[in-house]
């Protein structure tokens, strides 16, 4: 009977957040049951059995600036700072974006469709990098220059997750070192909690960029069959049965998958397309348990870590 009453004691912060979700005009929670539930089970699993495993460009970095401007990804850190040096490489650059970007959105095609496109902009875009021999120093320079922007209080966010000793597991179809970069020029250093499934670029004896890691990490691959099991990162995640996921595209809902146990994953979406368009804001509700509309903050996120730290 005592250990139903810890329970109860913990799980009462999970109506007042369900309450303040439901109460919010920009965030949508198709089947408030279900998020009640899987909050229940987190909070009585504790911190302890947590592992947040977030997408980086557009999720934990901003998709637009106050005037509305998109904010660079990870990739398109090469697009600007290119441009600058050496206009003709970097319209190289800029050509497969505006060639394959719609491809990666488009409506009408299925996912097996666009793969073949998704692997040719990555290789195209590696290849051209590689070639260039960037050393990692420019890299660095650029990633200084660049327009990634955190989104409002995901320093705090990352710093929290540390603190408590929950893993961060940034699994990112962009450019790992570039998140690598940021990270440091941001925070200092990278804190020891957060790890990183993600397109390393690797550098030969002279810090030149020389290739790029196996295996190609593109949008619609972002799951177990990406995820090398011998990552040394894998016994810190063993045994957190309770997944926090947050994403912004269709690509990142299988991002837990791999990850072997019986708990919940909550799946926390950035919806950041167009509020006319209801079909696809209506397919973020299916597939996302909470999906939050035009937000530029980790505010959720941090309420739900905040509720699950609380009460331990
Ligand atoms: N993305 C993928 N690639 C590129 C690129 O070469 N340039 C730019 N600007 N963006 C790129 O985090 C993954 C996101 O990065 C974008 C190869 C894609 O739109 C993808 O969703
Ligand atoms: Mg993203």
């Amino acid at each position: 009977e005592a250990e139903c009453i810890e329970q109860l004691k913990k799980t009462d912060a999970v109506p007042l957040l369900m309450s303040w979700l439901l109460g919010q005009e920009s965030i949508v929670c198709s089947d408030p049951t279900t998020v009640a539930a899987k909050l229940r089970k987190m909070v009585v699993g504790g911190a302890g059995k947590t592992v947040v495993i977030s997408d980086f460009d557009y999720t934990l970095s901003r998709f637009a600036n106050e005037s509305g401007e998109r904010l660079s990804t990870t990739h398109g850190v090469f697009d600007d700072n290119v441009m600058r040096l050496k206009p003709e490489l970097g319209q190289k650059f800029v050509d497969l974006k505006n060639k394959y970007y719609p491809i990666e959105f488009c409506p009408k095609l299925t996912m097996e469709e666009k793969i073949p496109h998704m692997e040719k902009w990555w290789g195209t875009s590696h290849s051209l990098i590689v070639n260039e021999k960037f050393s990692k120093h420019t890299i660095q320079d650029f990633v200084r220059q660049s327009r990634i922007v955190f989104k409002d209080g995901a320093e705090d966010f990352i710093q929290s997750l540390d603190a408590h000793n929950i893993p961060l597991v940034i699994f990112s179809a962009g450019i790992g070192n570039i998140i690598e970069y940021f990270l440091e020029q941001k925070l200092g250093a990278i804190p020891r909690n957060t790890h990183f499934i993600s397109n390393m670029i690797l550098f030969d004896e002279d810090e030149k960029a020389c290739a790029f890691s196996e295996p190609l990490i593109h949008t619609f691959c972002k799951n177990s069959s990406v995820i090398q099991k011998e990552a040394p990162f894998f016994h810190e995640i063993n045994g957190r049965v309770n997944v926090i996921l947050l994403g912004d595209s269709m690509g990142d809902i299988h991002m837990d998958v791999g990850v072997e146990r019986d708990g919940p994953t909550l799946k926390v979406g950035y919806y950041n397309g167009s509020l006319d368009d209801t079909a696809a804001l209506q397919h973020y509700e299916e597939v996302y348990d909470i999906v939050l509309i035009h937000d530029p903050t980790l505010n959720v996120a941090q309420k739900i870590v905040d509720v699950i730290n609380s009460t331990h």
